[in-house]
């Protein structure tokens, strides 16, 4: 039988001269099983179309069932437990969980994810530059996980398989422990064979060192990219920040004119070789991975590969709503935009 894939359903939109309500209808979306409705649906599903559903733009999952929601994470900073250690460092704990768990993804699009501590992305750990880290990792899953941070530690840290603890088995746990360098916008996920998989379930957050000189006061948020493959044919079907498509279209981030706005944007999109962001009608500072504080560039648009992020800075001088997106159309219009809603 059929499959109806990403690449498939984006070809039949033009020629059906549907919209993006109608792109809800084509994908697959049972409650449950996605691979069983694309199965009954072999086609466009745009007959799917006229029935009533809320479109991808209409309509919102429920974030409290999913227990979390892209506008709390959006400004989520988790600094962990901080203590003093006997040489006067800065020790930060956390306890990080890997689960199983069902979420929406779109109204009615269910995703049998992985996730840490219960949400997608994972925290955004805090911490600052010269610290020491202690990560404390408990497997509640069905497979072995991992996690592999972005940064300087020794190989025994690196939550690989065959180096220090590796991979961690079901029921299993184990203390992650390095220091906090370099300063910059890192990430961390699962590192776990096969890598596309564990990462695309949902294993993956932001890991923010803030410089010993910290950067200005500014509103500041953090944004991952990501996708969702839900018929398992290794090709997206949803694209978003922090998750949900469309979460910040449908609710735009509120900010204030002429306020410094810092994004902490890091892509970890699976399956597409590129990502992009942005920015509708004004520019922005870019300070890629943010280990400098000198931008490499003023610009509206920046590119990035899997595992790529950096800091972007700006003030919008005009009150209104901004848009901003991916740049390649296919993933703006299956859920990567949103709006700044600017005031004052
Ligand atoms: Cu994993």
């Amino acid at each position: 039988m059929t499959r109806l894939t990403r690449r498939r359903l984006l070809g039949a939109v033009p020629i059906l001269g549907l919209g993006a309500t109608a792109l809800h209808g084509a994908v697959p979306h049972s409650h449950g099983n996605a691979v069983a409705a694309a199965e009954h649906h072999p086609n466009t599903g745009a007959g799917h179309a006229a029935d009533g559903h809320a479109g991808l733009r209409g309509g919102e999952v429920d974030h409290r069932a999913n227990g979390f929601d892209p506008h709390v994470i959006l400004r989520d900073f988790d600094e962990g437990k901080v203590s003093r250690l006997p040489n006067g460092r800065t020790l930060r704990e956390w306890t990080i969980v890997a689960a199983e768990q069902e979420i929406e993804v779109a109204p009615g699009v269910t995703f049998a994810a992985w996730t840490y501590n219960g949400r997608i992305p994972g925290p955004t750990l805090r911490a600052r530059e010269g610290d020491r880290l202690r990560i404390r990792f408990v497997n509640g899953g069905r497979h072995p996980h991992t996690i592999h941070f972005h940064g300087i530690h020794p190989s025994s840290m690196d939550g690989v398989a065959g180096q220090g603890a590796g991979d961690i088995p079901p029921g299993g746990e184990t203390v992650y422990e390095f220091d906090a360098t370099p300063y910059g916008l890192h990430l961390y996920h699962c590192h776990v064979l096969p890598l596309a998989e564990h990462i695309a379930k949902g294993l993956y957050g932001a890991f923010l060192i803030d410089p010993k000189d910290p950067r200005a006061e500014a509103d500041e948020m953090v944004m991952v990219m990501n996708g969702f493959d839900t018929n398992f044919d290794r090709a997206n079907e949803l694209y978003a920040a922090n998750t949900i498509p469309f979460a910040y279209s449908e609710r735009p981030i509120k900010v204030r004119r002429n306020e410094l706005v810092r994004l902490y944007l890091v892509n970890v999109l699976e399956y597409d070789l590129i990502n992009s962001f942005h920015l509708h009608g004004n520019f922005f500072e870019y300070f890629p991975t943010g280990t400098s504080k000198q931008p490499t560039e003023f610009t509206d648009t920046v590119m990035m590969c899997q595992g790529q992020r950096g800091v972007l800075e700006m003030r919008f001088p005009y009150a209104g709503k901004f848009m901003f997106h991916a740049h390649q159309a296919e993933f703006t219009e299956l859920g990567w935009m949103g709006f700044f809603e600017v005031s004052g």
